[in-house]
């Protein structure tokens, strides 16, 4: 039977289990729009492609299996790039197909023409462009394969427009078949030795495609060996806080005495983090490319491995299965870490402890209180970029799996569209989107995408009325000098409002508890407009402070 490449495309996309889209549409792929229709595929429609990237990310990092985007071609291409980047640092499996020209005009720069090869290879895992619509099932399946296997990361994948409407018979789409590296008997051998050699180990857990077994099955062994844990930067969700190993988060403003512990270890074990810049406090604990610690590094993909600390033990594993292959390690009577791991928990838990004041009236510690006292423990969270995320990193104390999405590379305005995609995955959850004045408003369109799907979530807007990061760094390097980072704001509660939402304004820190109850209630999307002093700039420090180096 003979199929269009439309068709193909959306045939594929069923055989390997996909159940929804994101897409920003576009008359180069009208021709997959029209499988999309009566697919059974959701086609999430949103008003900007950056949004529409950023929620395929979040299901990728939230499922493990990549996250479908559809996109047109030149503008709506470079638009979705701002999600491509944030999976490629974040390892997030995900698919971006891309309108593109017909084939006999490329090369001519036609009307929004790109050549995605070469644009978009440092922003992907592989760019394809299928110029033959019997070869798609071929494409797909490879696609979904390279996204998934090894480091994980986003594919794109160019359709040019005439070979969507190519009729042409073609393999029926199966399944792609998950690549997972297994760790050997020997090096679990030697992983038990280095450990039972140590005196000082601390782990650091991070990376992608980890699973609810594996977070719970690591716990147990984490707590049965009484090892100190910490996660890295916006992995939080892998560990639970609350666990008396949790040691805190290996991120920007890593509590001081863990950063000791970490830098003093006699044994790091990275489980499935890469160690980048950030949870790397910029590459100062661990030596490159000799740490001083004795390194076990877990992390799927050969190529990762040695890039920049050189190990003592190299596993070349997905996390899932090292973590099964720890059943094979004895535990240790009594670890002579134990006490050691117990007062690392215990100074987590007075780090993250808030401040109960601060400057201005509305203070975030007693807001961030209420929120650990009222809010369910399986709660989403997402945020972007600035500091009002770290009153959600250093206080919120995470508990589950998948509560958390947000990205490592620092990318402003991704909360509000990964809250969209999270609560499109868990609609029975509670999703809470924290955001700053800055961050809200480059995506704050993809608001009414929530109003549109029905989609309650509920966003902490911080009001700050400033890009409150960059101010910081100012006041610092340049003080007093205020140039580009003061921000002008719309009235936030008319805006929730005028997009069929819910919208609250708090100006007293006792107006916060009440503001969400009825955000709750209303059963709408809501933002929660929390009006910050600026000088609140950070838990510890005010404005102020960091321009006079008080
Ligand atoms: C897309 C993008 N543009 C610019 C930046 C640089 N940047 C980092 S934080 C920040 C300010 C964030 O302001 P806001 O969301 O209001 O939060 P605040 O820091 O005030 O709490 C800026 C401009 C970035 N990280 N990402």
């Amino acid at each position: 039977m003979k199929r269009t490449g439309g068709q193909l495309i959306v045939e594929a996309l069923k055989a390997n289990g996909v159940s929804r889209v994101s897409c920003v549409p576009g008359e180069s792929y009208l021709a997959v729009l029209d499988a999309l229709y009566e697919s059974g595929i959701e086609t999430v429609v949103c008003r900007q492609e950056g949004g529409a990237a950023m929620m395929a990310d979040t299901w990728g990092r939230l499922t493990g299996e990549p996250g479908i985007c559809m996109v047109t071609r030149g503008p709506g291409a470079t638009n979705a790039s701002a999600g491509l980047h944030i999976a490629m640092q974040d390892s997030i499996p995900m698919i971006l197909f891309i309108g593109q020209v017909q084939r006999d005009a490329r090369e001519r720069e036609a009307f929004q023409e790109v050549e995605y090869r070469r644009a978009f290879t440092e922003f992907a895992k592989w760019v394809g462009e299928i110029d033959d619509a019997r070869r798609i099932p071929e494409f797909v399946t490879r696609a979904f394969a390279i996204a998934t296997s090894g480091r994980p990361g986003p594919v794109v994948l160019s359709l040019p427009e005439d070979m969507l409407v190519d009729l042409v018979e073609a393999p029926e789409a199966k399944p792609y078949t998950p690549v997972e590296n297994h760790p050997g008997a020997k090096q679990m051998a030697k992983f038990a030795e280095l450990l039972s050699n140590a005196k000082r180990p601390v782990v650091i857990v991070g990376g992608t495609r980890w699973t609810e077994d594996s977070v719970a099955k690591f716990k147990t062994f984490a707590e049965t060996f009484k090892l100190p844990v910490g996660c890295s930067f916006r992995r939080q969700m892998l560990f639970d806080h609350l666990s008396p190993s949790y040691a805190g988060d290996v991120g920007i403003g890593i509590n001081p005495a863990l950063s000791k512990e970490i830098k003093e270890a006699d044994l790091v074990i990275l489980l499935g983090s890469r160690m980048s810049e950030m949870p790397s406090s910029g590459y100062t604990l661990l030596d490159i490319p000799y740490p001083s610690q004795t390194l076990v590094h877990i992390f799927p993909d050969a190529e990762e491995l040695g890039r920049m600390y050189r190990p003592d033990l190299a596993i070349c594993a997905s996390t899932s299965d090292f973590v099964d292959a720890l059943e094979s390690v004895d535990a240790p009577q009594n670890p002579v870490w134990a006490d050691r791991t117990a007062a690392m928990h215990d100074a987590y838990l007075k780090w993250s402890t808030p401040p109960k004041t601060g400057p201005g009236n509305v203070h975030m510690g007693p807001i961030m209180e209420w929120i650990e006292a009222n809010v369910p423990a399986d709660t989403v969270f997402t945020n972007g970029a600035g500091n009002y995320a770290t009153w959600l990193h250093r206080f919120h104390r995470f508990q589950r799996f998948n509560t958390q999405s947000a990205p490592t590379s620092g990318s402003m305005g991704y909360g509000l569209p990964a809250a969209v995609a999270a609560k499109h995955l868990f609609p029975e959850r509670e999703v809470v989107c924290f955001a700053g004045d800055g961050c809200f408003m480059m995506h704050g369109q993809e608001f009414i995408t929530a109003v549109r799907y029905g989609l309650p979530i509920i966003t902490l807007l911080i009001n700050n009325g400033t890009y409150g990061t960059i101010r910081m760094h100012q006041e610092r390097e340049y003080p007093g000098r205020v140039s580009a980072t003061d921000l002008v704001n719309p009235d936030f509660v008319a805006f929730a409002k005028a997009y069929g939402g819910h919208g609250e304004l708090v100006e007293k820190t006792e107006d916060f508890g009440p503001a969400y109850e009825r955000a709750r209630a209303s059963g709408k999307p809501a933002i929660i407009e929390v009006k910050l002093d600026a000088e609140a700039i950070t838990p510890a420090r005010t404005l102020t402070q960091i321009r006079e180096r008080t």
